[in-house]
């Protein structure tokens, strides 16, 4: 995969140097460019930004000097998908992750200030290109960087070779399964004077998944329960659903419904 980001911050992408992103692009496997939007500006003082129409506060980055930049990386490439992270965008979940990890080339506009003149978003959309405003979650950072190296790292452990065992990608949080990680231990088997829940010691196989499974499901529904609200009927077994039952949460005609004072929380 080719990824170019475009910033008026370059030296802000140097953690992708480090890591598994690193390493993906030692071996090839990732060819990751960051450029410095102001190579393409064209007055003295190479400026990005101007005052906004309409009025308000602060300034907004110019139409033009993005669509410089952006037709230069984008470098003909007709695939090239445009990723621009705002706080007005869609929120990046693991399933734009992985969509986004089967593309050939993304290319990311990180914006400061107020943001980039709508019309650049606008314009690629026109000529047929695929744009994705997404945003990292709902809060405001002080531009597009941050949320930048989150979608590369999120999209970059997700390509073929990147991760060593491609095993832990299918058992994490916010994989198909819908729920919330079951808590993990190692040794020191007492550390502090507490110590392993003895399942984890017994040795029986069904067992241990039952209590994860357990546990996974207590977490979700105190930390998450809009994903308890969004779990397929289908993918659930009668433990499921005492388990959830005992949450609070009851199951009848293939919805899932949390019944208020059921339980105290
Ligand atoms: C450009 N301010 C780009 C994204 N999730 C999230 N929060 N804040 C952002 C973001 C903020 C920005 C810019 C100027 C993204």
């Amino acid at each position: 995969m080719r990824i170019d980001v475009v910033t008026v911050f370059p030296d802000y992408l140097a953690a992708l140097d480090l890591s598994l992103i690193g390493k993906a692009r030692q071996s090839g496997l990732l060819d990751l460019r960051v450029h410095d939007l102001r190579d393409w500006t064209t007055d003295r003082h190479r400026t990005v930004d101007d005052t906004p129409f309409g009025g308000g506060a602060g300034m907004v980055m110019r139409p033009d000097v993005w669509g410089s930049a952006l037709d230069a990386v984008l470098d003909g490439d007709p695939d090239g998908h445009l990723v621009i992270p705002t706080p007005s965008g869609e929120v990046f979940t693991q399933r734009h992750a992985e969509s986004l990890a089967t593309e050939g080339h993304l290319v990311v506009a990180c914006g400061r200030y107020e943001g980039i003149d709508a019309r650049v978003a606008d314009h690629y959309r026109a000529a047929g290109r695929r744009v994705s405003e997404l945003s990292i979650g709902d809060y405001v950072l002080n531009g597009g960087e941050v949320a930048a190296l989150v979608m590369i790292e999120a999209v970059g452990r997700l390509l073929p070779g990147v991760v060593g065992n491609p095993e832990s990608l299918v058992e994490e949080s916010h994989g198909a399964a819908g729920l919330l990680e079951y808590p993990v231990f190692t040794k020191p088997p007492v550390w502090d004077g507490h110590e392993i829940p003895d399942v984890l010691l017994s040795g029986h196989h069904a067992k241990i998944a039952r209590w994860r499974r357990d546990r996974a499901l207590e977490r979700t529904a105190a930390r998450r329960p809009d994903m308890i609200a969004a779990l397929d009927v289908e993918d659930l077994d009668k433990h499921d659903v005492a388990k959830l039952a005992e949450l609070g949460w009851h199951v009848t005609d293939g919805t899932i419904l949390r019944i208020p004072g059921a339980v105290a929380d």
